[in-house]
């Protein structure tokens, strides 16, 4: 439903905007960062990157929109820091981004511009994406956690990953899939799924998060297994930047 040159002039017009979404560390119980998630304000209607992400993927324009989003994002991030707020950002990239061999220098040019540093973003990689072309990736991800970038697997549990792979991406982050998330405290085989996450995380020196938060009971299972953020409804959904600053004293 949505054409390819709506999408190239919806860049072109700049209607593609990041909004944020709130992660908290379990055990301080505050608001350690922040995730980017883009929403296109098109004719008066906020739609979701589900509809238009993967259409973006196939179009050729993922490389700029990408590039627009970090720009965007960071301008966000220097804005609040200026109120008084510091957070992590953490961005989505598409594993299309890694084909570009310069791509850890545009990153760093484009957040350095911004005023930012590299280890003050993380960019998150959805773990299937990330497994099927780790060969082409590997290079460019190993340029990006050389500046500083941390990196995250997204979506962690649903891809095909061997742990033997994992173990050689030079990723920082495992950020546990929602669908492992939802009713774990009440389903052992999904508990036992985040449990192992959890262990394979620390093991492998991971910093770990939790995303899809709904309830206090899936809070309380998280911390008592030793994940270190979450992420969720239970703490605050995305909200347009103007409105960060204010929120980060509510979710606290
Ligand atoms: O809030 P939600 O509908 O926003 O996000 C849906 C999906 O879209 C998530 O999987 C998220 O990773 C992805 N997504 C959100 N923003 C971006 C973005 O800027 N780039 C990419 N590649 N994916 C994004
Ligand atoms: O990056 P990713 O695919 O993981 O994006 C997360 C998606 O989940 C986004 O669409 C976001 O809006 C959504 N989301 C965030 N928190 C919750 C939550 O607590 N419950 C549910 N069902 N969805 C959430
Ligand atoms: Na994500
Ligand atoms: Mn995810």
């Amino acid at each position: 439903d949505v054409s390819e040159s709506a999408l190239a002039e919806a860049l072109a017009l700049d209607e593609f905007e990041p909004w944020f979404q709130p992660q908290v560390a379990i055990d301080s119980g505050f608001v350690s960062g922040v995730e980017a998630l883009v929403r296109w304000q098109h004719r008066g209607q906020v739609i979701a990157p589900s509809r238009f992400v993967p259409l973006i993927e196939r179009s050729g324009l993922i490389d700029s929109f990408t590039e627009r989003v970090l720009a965007r994002a960071c301008a966000w991030r220097t804005r609040w820091l200026q109120q008084g707020v510091e957070l992590k950002l953490s961005v989505n990239i598409s594993m299309l981004n890694l084909v570009r061999a310069d791509a850890a220098d545009r990153y760093q040019a484009i957040v350095q511009e911004a005023g930012v540093k590299p280890r003050e973003v993380v960019l998150e990689l959805t773990e299937s994406a990330v497994i099927d072309e780790a060969a082409h990736a590997l290079n460019v991800l190993a340029r990006l956690r050389l500046k500083g970038f941390g990196l995250s697997i997204d979506d962690f549990g649903t891809g095909y990953s061997s742990l033997a792979q994992l173990s050689h991406l030079p990723v920082t982050e495992l950020k546990i899939d929602q669908g492992f998330v939802a009713g774990a405290p009440r389903q052992p085989r999904k508990r036992a799924v985040v449990e192992a996450s959890l262990d394979l995380a620390r093991k492998l020196g991971l910093s770990s998060i939790a995303e899809g938060v709904e309830t206090i009971e899936e809070w309380q299972m998280l911390a008592e297994l030793g994940c270190d953020h979450a992420q969720g409804a239970l703490i605050g959904m995305a909200v347009p930047g103007h409105l960060l600053a204010e929120r980060v004293q509510a979710w606290r």
